[in-house]
């Protein structure tokens, strides 16, 4: 650490940062060969043999759970803001290990547009849904596809089996395909499910996945994170240009709380739904990757950080 000391504290702090999510990312690694081992005995095979080494790896992918935490809840206790300067945003590039190299981030997803807000307390938010549209015009859509797409989406979260006009599809389209996919009536878990849905080709589901989460609640956007499309998206008329001079003024300084922000807008006249919009960051994704020996494993884990030591609220291995 002694190597450390010369250098500027945020530089310092990145460092330390980077240290801690490295040794998280070795741990959660070899919790993903844990999950395998529950999972498919056949395949985890491969990774892991006999009953020992299976206690083991359960007893590290614990390990891997604390240490996720302890990096975004050590953050929590130190900042009352989240921003793409601080700690948890390091990214680990491929780093060799003992026997293989680990790579891997922690992704806010608070900055992302949660397509689940497009259906809160049992009914259709009309904000987030003109959110959604310009989103998608945004991505190269027309403003009918966008509606109709909107619809598709509505139905497949909402409770009833009811399609609505313009593009809408409930359990009787999907029926008339002779497909077996029906709506989920229910937030979604993962934005992958939107292949599923009336109108998202994988096409345009993949020019959406940076932009949009799948989130248990409804969220608030992390204006300090969010990238600029789904800044545009957020606030209307601030457009593209208008988003992208936001985050070259976040990058001069970060917006310390939601006045702050209002007041650096780069143009009058916008008034946005200030209660949409955020400076901190609840829900994280981290993921990792890592080599051992000939084995590739990839995992997520998605992080809810309602209190300051955050839940897990699923983990996969990809
Ligand atoms: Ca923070
Ligand atoms: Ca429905």
């Amino acid at each position: 650490m002694n190597g450390l000391t010369n250098q500027p504290p945020a530089r310092r702090l990145r460092q330390r940062g980077a240290a801690v999510i490295l040794a998280l990312l070795t741990l959660a690694l070899v919790a993903g060969i844990a999950a395998s081992t529950l999972g498919d005995l056949g395949v985890a095979m491969d990774h892991v043999s006999g009953q020992h080494d299976q206690i083991q790896a359960r007893q590290f992918a614990r390990g891997a759970i604390d240490w996720a935490r302890n990096v975004l809840a050590d953050d929590a206790r130190n900042s009352t803001v989240d921003h793409l300067g601080e700690a948890w945003a390091t990214r680990i590039p491929p780093t060799p290990v003992e026997e293989g190299e680990v790579a891997g981030d922690l992704k806010d997803q608070s900055g992302l547009f949660n397509l689940n807000n497009l259906y809160q307390n049992g009914g259709s938010d009309a904000l987030a849904m003109e959110q959604f549209q310009t989103l998608l015009e945004l991505l190269g859509v027309n403003g009918s596809d966008a509606i109709r797409l909107t619809n598709a989406l509505l139905d497949w979260l909402d409770s009833d089996s009811s399609p609505r006009p313009k593009g809408g599809a409930e359990a009787d389209y999907y029926a008339s395909l002779g497909s077996a996919i029906r709506p989920a009536n229910a937030p979604l878990i993962a934005v992958a499910e939107l292949r599923q849905v009336r109108g998202f080709s994988t096409d345009l589901v993949a020019r959406l996945t940076p932009f949009v989460t799948a989130l248990p609640t409804g969220t608030q956007i992390n204006v300090n994170t969010a990238p600029a499309e789904v800044l545009a998206a957020a606030i209307p008329g601030l457009g593209l240009d208008g988003a992208r001079s936001v985050i070259q003024e976040r990058q001069r300084a970060w917006y310390k709380d939601i006045n702050d922000f209002s007041a650096r807008l780069p143009k009058k006249n916008l008034s946005p739904d200030t209660s949409r919009l955020a400076t901190t960051s609840r829900y994280f994704l981290a993921t990792g990757r890592a080599r051992f020996g000939v084995s590739v494993v990839r995992m997520e884990v998605l992080l809810d950080r309602k209190q300051t030591w955050p839940e897990i609220l699923w983990h996969k291995q990809l």
